[in-house]
């Protein structure tokens, strides 16, 4: 049998005989030719019955000089999946991809119900009921494409670097951020919570002396929101590094993964992206601008909007108008904001020297979206059990994770940065729903 060429190689595939396989887009059927349109997972071809001139029995010249119609085709139902073999035939004049197959065989493997619950147009809510059709959408393929180089050149970085991959485990026995976002469920005879982060496991490596480590992996949050970029599930990129002397040293390697990970998104995908998207990716200079928060915020208030209370993070309109003030003054996509007030900072996080009301902490944030929280941490175990207390808290219940720094451990730090964040503001998309393979919000388990 022939082997199975992918869509995307007809092109600079020889005219002949060949086999593809995927699902039918479309079929147009004609008083005398049949076009089906052939999607497979790297792009779309026509593939023709009929219409063509055959060698006329030059006794009966009328005779068989159209291919015979084939009711193969005509019952051929959107979505179904098909294996074909026939004669490629290269045709400038052929809007998609200028190839076509003269189909000579065609095998129906499976049939689709002749419904459509989902369009490209259905709304969100439809399409996601639906996922794995909506998926078939040439975008959502190239969503995921872009996913995988994304998080490919970012691991190649890592592993330039020397760093090790970990899985930390999502089951655990205490909170790993805020007790307001866990997940609770049963264990045996007790309970254990989702992990809403791998903070205090990769700071674990740390002691363990691993150096630089990287996970990517599932983070959970009981946030009950309903907003374009909160999600119940979501996936988290995490990184922790030994022997920092700031978070200025984080914010240099979160700079490079950044710009390796577009980079390879632009070369790769660049070209599908501008198509499909109608976005012209662009890979942002380095170094980032950075703006410590209180600076941010008379930033934007001399721009006419006040943070609602003084002592919080950035909200979601300021965010806005910080990207605003950095894409007129610096043109830039991305902004550090720095120095968060420690009463806005997890207790772990480390302050500075001179002034304990400021951490050593950023927030990146990517069009006017925040992507990530990354600090340096507090390794002196003294120093954090008093910043435990400070936050409230009893160093008792973090016992485990405060031996970490009871036999040794490197200064280090990190971020979480999320993917589907990510994603979501690099393809101007306007919910996280749209580049998350299954989106998990307060009212959405299935599919
Ligand atoms: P933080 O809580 O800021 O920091 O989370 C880091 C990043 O994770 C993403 N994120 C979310 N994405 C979708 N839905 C959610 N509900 C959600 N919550 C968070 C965001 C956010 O910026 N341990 C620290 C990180 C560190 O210091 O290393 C942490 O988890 O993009």
């Amino acid at each position: 049998m022939t082997e199975r060429v992918l869509i995307k190689d007809l092109a600079a595939h020889e005219d002949g005989i060949v086999r593809v396989s995927g699902w039918v887009e479309k079929v147009r059927d004609q008083r005398y030719v049949q076009f089906v349109v052939l999607r497979d997972e790297s792009g779309a071809v026509q593939l023709v019955n009929g219409g063509v001139l055959r060698e006329a029995d030059p006794e009966n010249p009328r005779s068989d000089i159209l291919v015979p119609r084939t009711t193969t085709i005509t019952e051929l139902t959107q979505g179904t999946f098909i294996t074909v073999e026939g004669e490629l035939q290269h045709n400038e004049r052929v809007k998609l991809g200028g190839v076509e197959i003269q189909i000579e065989t065609i095998d129906v493997v499976t049939r689709s119900l002749p419904d459509n619950p989902v369009a490209g147009d259905s709304n969100i809510d439809v399409r996601l009921d639906w996922r794995f059709l909506d998926l078939r959408r040439p975008e959502q393929n190239l969503v995921f494409r872009i996913q995988t180089t994304f998080l490919h050149a970012l691991r190649t970085l890592w592993v330039e670097r020397g760093f090790i991959e970990i899985q930390t485990p999502k089951l655990m026995a205490s909170a790993s951020e805020s007790r307001a976002e866990l997940f609770e469920v049963e264990y045996f005879e007790g309970k254990a919570f989702l992990a809403q982060s791998p903070q205090f496991f990769k700071q674990m490596a740390q002691a363990a002396g691993f150096g630089g480590i990287f996970e990517v992996g599932p983070a959970f949050r009981a946030d009950h929101s309903f907003t374009s970029r909160h999600a119940t599930e979501f996936t988290s990129i995490d990184t922790e590094l030994s022997w920092i002397d700031s978070h200025e040293d984080v914010m240099e390697l979160h700079e490079e993964l950044i710009v390796a990970g577009l980079s390879a998104v632009k070369e790769k995908h660049g070209e599908e992206i501008e198509k499909l998207f109608g976005i012209n990716l662009t890979v942002p200079s380095r170094p980032f601008p950075r703006i410590p928060l209180a600076e941010a915020k008379e930033i934007v208030k001399e721009r006419g909007y006040e943070v609602p209370r003084a002592d919080a993070d950035m909200d979601p309109e300021g965010e806005r108008q910080i990207f605003a003030y950095v894409k007129e003054k610096y043109d830039h996509d991305f902004v550090f904001l720095t120095d968060y007030a420690t009463s806005i900072r997890p207790f772990y996080h480390m302050r500075h020297a001179d002034d304990p009301s400021l951490t050593n902490s950023y927030d990146l944030i990517y069009r006017g979206t925040e992507i990530s929280t990354g600090a340096q941490r507090e390794h002196r175990i003294e120093v954090l059990e008093e910043q435990i207390k400070d936050k409230g808290m009893d160093p008792a219940e973090l016992g485990f994770y405060l031996d970490f720094f009871r036999y040794g451990v490197p200064s280090h730090g990190g971020f979480g940065m999320g993917l589907n964040r990510v994603l979501m503001l690099m393809l101007e998309q306007s919910s996280i729903r749209e580049v998350t393979y299954l989106f998990r919000g307060p009212t959405r388990l299935m599919p």
